[in-house]
């Protein structure tokens, strides 16, 4: 039977312009679903927008909205990025969506029953004028409120409590047990000790919230954003409404997150499915920070990456390869146009963009773009070559790592050009060495499509152009077997005229 692959990226806050950040966490994700789905697997691949919560109701007000009109006009500047970055979700969920409220409401419901949530206070500064707690991780010692400046005060208020503290044991367990539930080992070892340290209880629910879910049984009081947003997860897997989907699905749930919210997803995440009786994600991987220039990106810089610029200066396929190859996912990197003009001249124009071209040119100077298979296509150097990178890449894409991954496959790359220089195809044409020729061409286009292959989910729509080249039409249909292996490729290649895949960059 098909593997099945749940694969999530966070839900972010709609108010936000998406940069640089929110196009890394989705862009990983779309990598993986791709990556998946070309494997002929059954991929669900969500992402969606966190829409409650007393930021939205302020910016509402000040717009002379309302909530829900204001964050049915953002929403599109996420859904509008995801098309210009060829992100291939499955679903997009906010979560205003009348289905996440009733999800979110019955596991609650169940969380209840299980006898884990209990009415308590809850205690904090608060700002009276805005309305709002802030964790002491936020304050200084002036303790005044982080937004408007005014002094804050020593509050109590009602509120419900989800019993974390009673997971500590379960979870550290859970997490000797599987390894790699927590990715990279660093932060494994940060959530590991963290939870060894005693867990409290977590404040589920709040009196000062207007826009958010209303408890169910409790109506004065709204649920935590928190709460709310993470419940997403169940609500896209068919959670409580669709069995079949949620049996494939949710036991196979990948979570890709920044490393900011990494203890909301490794520590209470899997500390309420533990409660709700249900399976805990296969995986939460927490990737690094992106620093622009040396710097933290930050408005009051001005120095946030906009990725609609970036699309529009370099091509989409520019970006996501630079985002996926410039740094190891896990670890924090920087950002700066100059290393991505650098990189895209370096491994796309001259060394993949310039095997392509070197060989379409050929084929189609030699051979009047006609190349079929010869009888002697094998060759073990190429053959032993391609099974090394392969197991490498495949291995690689199961870590997520995805700039090892690639890594891997330019060694195909660096092969082909070289594998030009030492035959040297053009003295062939000119002894007139036809079959060596033959072979030695085909070769280098069946070279060319199997990079198409491995490339496919980092830069789909140039793979698409490629697989034209190649007259592959249907070359983005599930892989099979066959498709992997050296000579897999049709009988016969008629390539069109080659055009540069990617121009150098000045
Ligand atoms: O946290 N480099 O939403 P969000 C890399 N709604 N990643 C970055 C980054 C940077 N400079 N800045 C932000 C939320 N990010 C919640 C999630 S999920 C149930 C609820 C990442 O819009 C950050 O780590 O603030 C996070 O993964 C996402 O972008 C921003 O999420």
């Amino acid at each position: 039977m098909a593997k099945s692959f749940y694969i999530t990226t966070p839900i972010y806050y709609v108010n936000d312009v998406p940069h640089i950040g929110h196009a890394y966490t989705t862009c990983a994700a779309d990598i993986l679903a791709r990556f998946h789905r070309l494997q002929g697997e059954k991929v669900l691949f969500s992402t969606g927008t966190d829409e409650h919560g007393q930021k939205i109701e302020k910016a509402a007000s000040e717009a002379g909205l309302s909530p829900q009109e204001l964050v049915d006009r953002v929403v599109v500047r996420f859904q509008e990025l995801w098309k210009v970055m060829d992100i291939a979700y499955d679903v997009f969920i906010r979560t205003t969506d009348p289905v996440h409220v009733q999800v979110v409401q019955d596991f609650y419901r169940l969380l209840k029953e299980k006898g884990y949530i209990y009415k308590g206070e809850y205690e904090g500064w608060y700002c009276i004028p805005c309305e709002t707690f802030w964790p002491e991780s936020q304050l200084d010692q002036r303790l005044v409120c982080p937004d408007c400046g005014r002094p804050l005060e020593w509050l109590k208020e009602e509120s419900y409590f989800f019993a974390l503290s009673r997971f500590a044991e379960p979870l550290l367990q859970y997490l000797r047990e599987n390894p790699e539930c927590v990715m990279p080992e660093s932060r494994y070892n940060e959530i590991y000790s963290f939870i060894q340290g005693g867990l409290r209880d977590q404040s589920i629910s709040r009196t000062d919230l207007r826009w958010g879910i209303p408890l169910p049984d409790d109506p004065h009081h709204t649920f935590y954003v928190w709460f709310d947003a993470l419940v997403n997860y169940l609500t896209v897997a068919g959670f409580g409404r669709d069995e079949e989907k949620f049996e494939i699905f949710w036991p196979h749930a990948y979570h890709l997150v920044g490393k900011d919210i990494l203890r909301f997803h490794a520590v209470l995440w899997p500390g309420m499915l533990l409660g709700a009786g249900l399976p805990l994600p296969q995986r939460v991987f927490a990737h690094g920070w992106w620093t622009v220039e040396g710097e933290k990106m930050s408005k009051s810089r001005g120095n946030v990456v906009d990725p609609y610029e970036m699309i529009r200066r370099y091509g989409v396929d520019r970006f996501r390869y630079f985002l996926m190859r410039e740094v190891s996912f896990g670890l924090d990197g920087d950002f700066s146009e100059r290393a991505l003009r650098e990189r895209s001249n370096a491994d796309l124009s001259d060394n993949f963009g310039n095997m392509i071209h070197r060989t379409l040119n050929m084929v189609w100077k030699y051979c009047h773009g006609v190349i079929e298979k010869p009888g002697d296509y094998r060759d073990p150097e190429w053959e032993s070559l391609l099974e090394d990178v392969k197991e490498k890449f495949f291995l690689a894409m199961e870590q997520f790592a995805f700039a090892q991954a690639l890594e891997s496959v330019w060694r195909l790359v660096h092969f082909g050009n070289r594998y030009i220089d030492r035959q040297a195809p053009w003295r062939m044409a000119k002894e007139g060495r036809e079959r060596e020729l033959k072979q030695v061409l085909y070769r280098l286009v069946d070279c060319s499509r199997m990079v198409g292959l491995f490339l496919y989910p980092f830069m789909p729509s140039t793979v698409v152009k490629l697989w034209k080249l190649l007259g592959m039409e249907d070359g983005c249909k599930p892989v099979q077997e066959k498709d992997w292996r050296w000579g897999g490729g049709p009988e016969c290649y008629r390539v069109r005229e080659p055009e540069p895949l990617f121009p150098r960059l000045e």
